[in-house]
């Protein structure tokens, strides 16, 4: 029996929770090892071996070892292309190609703005720390941009990357879900008619769901 790959890192933080519904949607087996960030288990010496940047994720299958959690995803479908969801990352060039552009998208466009909202909204007022409007109404502008151009895109397709879901869409859960549920700026998701029913459908698969659960169970980011 294959030996379970191993996710270094608390499903609650976005890019862990990325690579986990990556493995989800896979049906690859894994095993999470939740680290202790509060004490900086995460900045040891032996973790930074895996992750030199002293971050979440990290991630092991036998002898290899990988860190940024969209690259793990690449990785996880390309070498398991046999397993679970067999075009999560597309199944020829155009295909992978067209998923790439928007996982891209996701990276460089959605994810600043956004992931800066989580913090500012949702986390910042956890940790004690005074929330900058300024930032806040900037990333409000900017995430408004992107999400315009998802607007026009899923008026023509019902996926980002075509008419299946795929890693590019995946992409996208963690920072969504946080703005959905854990701020109170979700309207700018769910108000779109296109942007709104998109998120309904990849928020309700049952990979994120699992995820979702899996996030309930712990206590603290
Ligand atoms: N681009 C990286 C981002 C990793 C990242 O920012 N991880 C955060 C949690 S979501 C983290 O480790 N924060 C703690 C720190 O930076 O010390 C990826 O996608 O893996």
């Amino acid at each position: 029996m294959a030996t379970p790959v191993k996710v270094y890192g608390p499903p609650l933080s976005t890019a862990v929770c990325r690579v986990i519904a990556c493995l989800l949607e896979k049906d690859v087996e894994f095993q999470l090892i939740s680290l202790n960030m509060a004490k900086g288990d995460h900045k040891k010496p032996d973790f930074l071996k895996i992750q030199p940047f002293g971050q979440v994720p990290a991630f092991q299958d036998e002898k290899i070892s990988l860190f940024e959690s969209r690259a793990i995803c690449r990785y996880v479908c390309e070498n398991y292309p046999e397993k679970g969801n067999k075009g999560l990352f597309g199944t020829n060039p155009l295909a992978k190609a067209s998923i790439d552009q928007w996982l891209e998208a996701e990276g460089q466009s959605f994810n600043p703005p956004s992931s800066a909202l989580v913090f500012q909204l949702a986390l910042a007022p956890r940790m004690n720390i005074k929330q900058d409007e300024v930032v806040i109404k900037q990333n409000e502008e900017k995430l408004a941009k992107v999400l315009d151009v998802y607007e026009k895109r899923l008026g023509e397709s019902r996926f980002l990357a075509g008419d299946e879901f795929s890693l590019a869409d995946l992409s996208h859960l963690p920072n969504a879900h946080y703005l959905v549920n854990a701020t109170d700026r979700g309207e700018i998701l769910t108000s779109r008619d296109n942007v709104g029913r998109w998120w309904g459908e990849i928020s309700n698969r049952d990979s994120w769901k699992k995820v979702v659960d899996m996030q309930k169970q712990q206590h603290s980011p």
